[in-house]
C-alpha cells in the first residue's frame, strides 16, 4: 500500500494520475501547501525539500520525494507504463525535460503571467516566450505521434498537468495541433480525470 502526500498542483497531480492509471491502492494525505502543512516536521522526515508530492511504501518502508523518482519507482515496481527498447531512454529524456525545464520554467510563468502580474514586465516577457518555445518543442516532438514516445508511458504523465495550466501560461493550445491532440487524448481518460482530483476537487480539466 502506498501512502501519498500531495496537493492540487501539477507536480502532486503527475502521481496521483499514475496511481490511479495502475489502479494500485492508495492513501492519500492532503498537505495544503497554502497553509505551510509542507513545513511540519513529521513531513519533512519524508520529504526534507519541502515540498509536495511524497510517497511511503508501507510494503517496504520506502520514503520517497521527487515527482520524477516517484514516478519511476512506481512503474518500475508495477512494470507498467515505461517505454521499451530505445524507446526507454527516449522516454527519460522527455522525463528528464519535464523535470527540469517544462515544469520549473513553467512555475515561474505562473508566478509571473498569473499571480503577480504587473510587476516585472522583463520577467513576463522572459517566462512568456520560454513557455511558447516549451511548447513548440513538445509540438515538435508530437508530430506524428500519438504520445511522446509512441506508447503512453509515465513521461505523458509527467507533462500532461503542466499543460493542464495553459490558461495561466497564457497559451492558446490551438497555436499547437499536436500538443492539443495529444492533450485531449490524455485529458479524456477515465484514469487522468480521477487523479486529476486528488486530494480534492478544485476545477475539472480544462479543454483548449
Ligand atoms: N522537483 C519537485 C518539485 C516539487 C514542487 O515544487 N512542489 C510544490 C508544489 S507543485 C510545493 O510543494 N511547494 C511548496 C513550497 O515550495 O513550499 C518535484 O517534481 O517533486
Amino acid at each position: 500500500m502506498i501512502d501519498l502526500y500531495t496537493w492540487t498542483t501539477p507536480n502532486g497531480r503527475k502521481v496521483s494520475i499514475l496511481l490511479e492509471e495502475l489502479g494500485v491502492p492508495y492513501n492519500v494525505h492532503a498537505i495544503d501547501i497554502g497553509k505551510d502543512d509542507q513545513f511540519a516536521p513529521d513531513f519533512l522526515k519524508i520529504s526534507p525539500n519541502n515540498k509536495i508530492p511524497a510517497i511511503v511504501d508501507q510494503d517496504n518502508g520506502l520514503s520517497l520525494m521527487e515527482s520524477g523518482a516517484i514516478m519511476l519507482y512506481l512503474a518500475q515496481k508495477h512494470g507498467r507504463f515505461l517505454a521499451e527498447g530505445d524507446a526507454y531512454w527516449q522516454m527519460m529524456e522527455w522525463l528528464m525535460w519535464q523535470m527540469g525545464g517544462f515544469g520549473p520554467m513553467l512555475g515561474q510563468a505562473h508566478h509571473f503571467l498569473k499571480f503577480n502580474k504587473g510587476t516585472s514586465d522583463y520577467a513576463e516577457a522572459r517566462y512568456g516566450k520560454e513557455a511558447q518555445r516549451l511548447y513548440s518543442v513538445l509540438n515538435t516532438q508530437l508530430n506524428g505521434r500519438d504520445f511522446i514516445t509512441g506508447d503512453y508511458t509515465i513521461a505523458d504523465m509527467a507533462i500532461f498537468p503542466w499543460a493542464a495550466r495553459f490558461e495561466w501560461q497564457e497559451i492558446d493550445l490551438n497555436d499547437f495541433p499536436n500538443v492539443r491532440d495529444w492533450y485531449l487524448r490524455i485529458a479524456t481518460r477515465p484514469a487522468v480525470q480521477k487523479g486529476y482530483q486528488i486530494p480534492k476537487f478544485v476545477t475539472d480539466i480544462p479543454m483548449p
